[in-house]
């Protein structure tokens, strides 16, 4: 697939014997090695670990001989634009401890897994500002410089796009990123809480309450997030909003081993006695929605401190103390919630609360809910029917009611997260009269598990959005740096992924649609939800109905085939808060409870009627895309080189496959379609001029004798800009091919002289 993808690069010419190669391989990805001989259009590769190789000659890449040892900064500088080029360049870099390399104007970072202090202190920061692009070493400062520059100067907003998998980074990036233009923006520090510093508190009391240890990384966040750092007329920051996308609402309740639940549950667990006290807590093993991992504690994190860290980010943001209170009395609540067992009741289908200690969690729930324990015992374990003739309770069976506690328990979860967002907006404020904006966006990179279900869906979906974003933005950056050179460049293509994102969200008939419709319809399942699909994309080249299964379906993304398990799909998408539950809260004698499920009114909250997540989101992702296309968009990929979460660890096969997934191979690709390598004419003189030492005799215009030079070998195709050579991929590795018989030649030509002269 790797060699498929990159066959139309066409840099497999020009390798004759002697040439060095990189070559494919399962286990590293590529290794290099020199070609000894070539027949019929194989090559013989003697690899550098000894291994004697046979290869087609169009899977072979031609190795950069002359590349530098320390690598370059930016991979356009790379004389030979192809996969394993990249991947050397990167591990070169990454060796000597060099995070950082730009491809163009992205910048990839690569995960060090441990700390790099000096990288990121107040020196580093100064020296950053106002710094011309490209000077210094990359960087992510360099990013939000160039990002703040251009706000100030060019009078137009700019947004900072982070992306890659889970634990690759993106968040401790998106830090960085707010800290330096808190550092570019903010006010000299004055007494009270300013609007830089709330920015920066929000970060530690959301990751409290949105992040949790998962397998892939021990802070997940598990919500999307989008910044916006408003800034004055002088540039300096003025307010900020906070927007959240998806939280995981089913971490709550479910957690599998070795994950952990939201922090903020194991913090209260570890808070000060008296706390501990008040909430009737203990040992987060005593509760159910915790010990169903054995997970309980982070290496090197200790949660009473945390706990203590987070108070202060609440008092920084603005949240009073009667507010934190009461948002630690809910969270302790649903850690009681979730011990309260059920048992069968006397009439048939009924339920009961189980036992003396599920009693004792009902009632301490309902103390820390203000609410009566009574009504929460029946809004667990009973519906109220409405007949045209009568109103009547029926009894839930043990197994319904504990999916009636566990949808408690997560609506209740997931509303107080919706408010410490909202509060944290208000708190800090938005300007009105805000001149423009920089947008930070860290947001959930493409994932393809074993089991996808809805989550991978809205997840991946949102990806193809930004990749859309991300190719229709490099292609229009390499336009301009044609159109800059006064250069030809109109056959360019790029491949567009609008086809997948029809197949989404296309109405009506797209899948988010087509789950709409099934979710309104009582009798759908997910089988006829799949069948459906199944008949509407027949055809379409992005939808596949695997042979295997009767439900799932493949959908194939930009970054490769995902299959998707439908059978929670229907479920998952109804934002559905069951009346009683709705009813029993609003009524708390606690206002912020309260608050939390402000009164609907008689209709809508007795109707059944659904709101579709789905297309909530499709809206939402609508909106972020609007605010993004009126920026001015940078891009930061970061890249996880290893899954065992340790630095020096280069896993070649995982970090090219999410340069794959991260759209970084398909920027060089667009790159690769136009004039991929660049050299300004002296440079390009000073490594080929012996091609043509007749040109340049004399006197020579630069322009002209890169043009001759060009001309005498035959290439054709390259384009000669207004101080750079651009060439098509391929033409560099030709160039190298024929100085490299030149100098052989003239080796020869030495050396029979000096033959002749003994
Ligand atoms: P993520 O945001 O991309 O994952 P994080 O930003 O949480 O990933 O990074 C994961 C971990 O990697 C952090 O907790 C740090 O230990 C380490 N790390 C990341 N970047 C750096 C850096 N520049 N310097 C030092 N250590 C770093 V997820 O939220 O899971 O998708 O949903
Ligand atoms: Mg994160």
């Amino acid at each position: 697939m790797v060699v498929e993808q990159f066959l139309e690069f066409g840099t497999a010419v020009n390798i004759i014997v002697g040439s060095h190669v990189w070559v494919e391989d399962p286990d590293v990805a590529w290794i290099d090695g020199e070609v000894k001989k070539i027949t019929n259009g194989e090559a013989e590769i003697e690899r550098t670990d000894g291994k004697k190789v046979v290869r087609k000659l169009s899977t072979i890449y031609p190795k950069d001989v002359e590349a530098q040892a320390a690598g370059v900064d930016d991979m356009t500088k790379l004389s030979y634009l192809h996969e394993p080029g990249v991947l050397q360049n990167l591990k070169t870099r990454y060796e000597l401890n060099e995070i950082y390399t730009y491809t163009g104007n992205i910048l990839i970072a690569i995960n060090p897994f441990q700390k790099l202090p000096h990288l990121y202190d107040s020196h580093m920061m100064q020296q950053y500002k106002g710094a011309p692009f490209g000077e210094l070493s990359p960087h992510v400062f360099a990013i939000a410089d160039v990002a703040y520059r251009a706000m100030v100067h060019e009078g137009k907003s700019n947004s900072i796009l982070v992306s890659g998998e889970s634990g690759a980074g993106k968040t401790e990036t998106t830090k960085m990123l707010m800290r330096y233009l808190a550092f570019l923006g903010g006010r000299a520090a004055t007494e009270g809480r300013t609007v830089e510093q709330q920015v920066l508190g929000s970060n530690p009391v959301l990751e409290a309450f949105g992040n949790a240890k998962t397998v892939r990384n021990n802070n997940s966040s598990r919500f999307g997030k989008f910044v916006e750092i408003q800034f004055d007329k002088h540039g300096r920051i003025s307010g900020a909003a906070i927007r959240t996308y998806l939280l995981e609402r089913s971490r709550v309740c479910q957690i599998s081993d070795p994950e952990r639940n939201y922090h903020c549950f194991y913090l209260l667990c570890a808070a000060p006695q008296e706390e501990i006290e008040k909430y009737k807590l203990g040992h987060p093993k005593s509760f159910r929605y915790l010990n169903q991992s054995k997970c309980f504690e982070l290496v090197g994190v200790s949660d009473a401190e945390e706990y203590l860290a987070t108070r202060r980010a609440m008092d920084v943001v603005g949240i009073s103390k009667e507010d934190q209170e009461a948002i630690f009395r809910v969270v302790a609540s649903i850690l009681h919630l979730g011990n309260i067992d059920f048992a069968k009741g006397q009439e048939v289908d009924s339920s009961v609360i189980k036992e003396e200690k599920s009693k004792h969690h009902l009632k301490t729930a309902a103390e820390l809910l203000m609410c009566d324990h009574v009504a929460l015992e029946d809004a667990l374990c009973k519906r109220v029917m409405i007949t045209p003739e009568e109103v009547i309770k029926r009894s839930l069976d043990p197994r319904s009611a504990e999916i009636s506690r566990d949808g408690l328990a997560k609506t209740i979860y997931s509303r107080l997260f919706d408010w410490l967002v909202d509060k944290i907006n208000v708190s800090i404020g938005q300007d009105p009269n805000s001149k423009y904006l920089i947008g930070v966006l860290d947001i959930y990179g493409f994932e393809s598990f074993k089991h996808n279900s809805f989550e991978q869906f809205c997840i991946n979906y949102t990806n193809e959005k930004l990749q859309q974003h991300f190719n229709q933005h490099v292609f229009k950056m390499e336009q301009e740096e044609y159109k800059r050179e006064a250069i030809d460049w109109s056959y360019i293509e790029f491949v567009d992924n609008q086809d997948v994102l029809d197949l989404i969200e296309k109405k009506p008939g797209g899948i988010v649609a087509l789950l709409d419709e099934a979710c309104m319809f009582p009798k759908s399942t997910h089988e006829t939800f799949s069948n459906k699909l199944y008949q509407t994309f027949k055809v379409h080249k992005r939808f596949v109905k695997p042979k295997l299964s009767r439900t799932d379906f493949i959908i194939s993304h930009y970054a490769g085939e995902v299959q998707y398990q439908s059978n929670q799909f229907l479920d998952k998408n109804k934002d559905y808060i069951v009346p009683e539950h709705q009813d029993l809260l609003c009524a708390s004698k606690c206002s912020f409870v309260a608050g939390l499920f402000p009164s609907l009114g008689e209709e809508t909250s007795k109707s059944s009627k659904f709101s579709s997540i789905g297309s909530r989101f499709k809206l939402q992702l609508q909106q972020l895309m609007e605010t993004l296309n009126a920026t001015e968009p940078h891009y930061i990929r970061c890249v996880k080189p290893n899954n065992l979460l340790k630095p020096a660890i280069f896993e070649n096969d995982n970090i090219m496959r999410q340069l794959r997934c991260g759209g970084v191979l398909e920027a060089i690709r667009i790159s690769c379609a136009g004039f991929p390598t660049r050299r300004p004419f002296f440079e390009f003189i000073h490594r080929f001029g012996l091609l043509a030492p007749e040109v340049l005799e004399g006197s020579y215009d630069e322009k002209v004798a890169c043009k001759k030079i060009l001309e005498k070998w035959g290439l054709k195709g390259f384009q000669i800009g207004k101080t750079k050579v651009f060439l098509r991929a391929g033409q560099m590795a030709e160039l190298d091919a024929r100085r490299a018989e030149v100098l052989n030649n003239a080796a020869k030509v030495i050396q029979r002289r000096i033959r002749t002269h003994i």
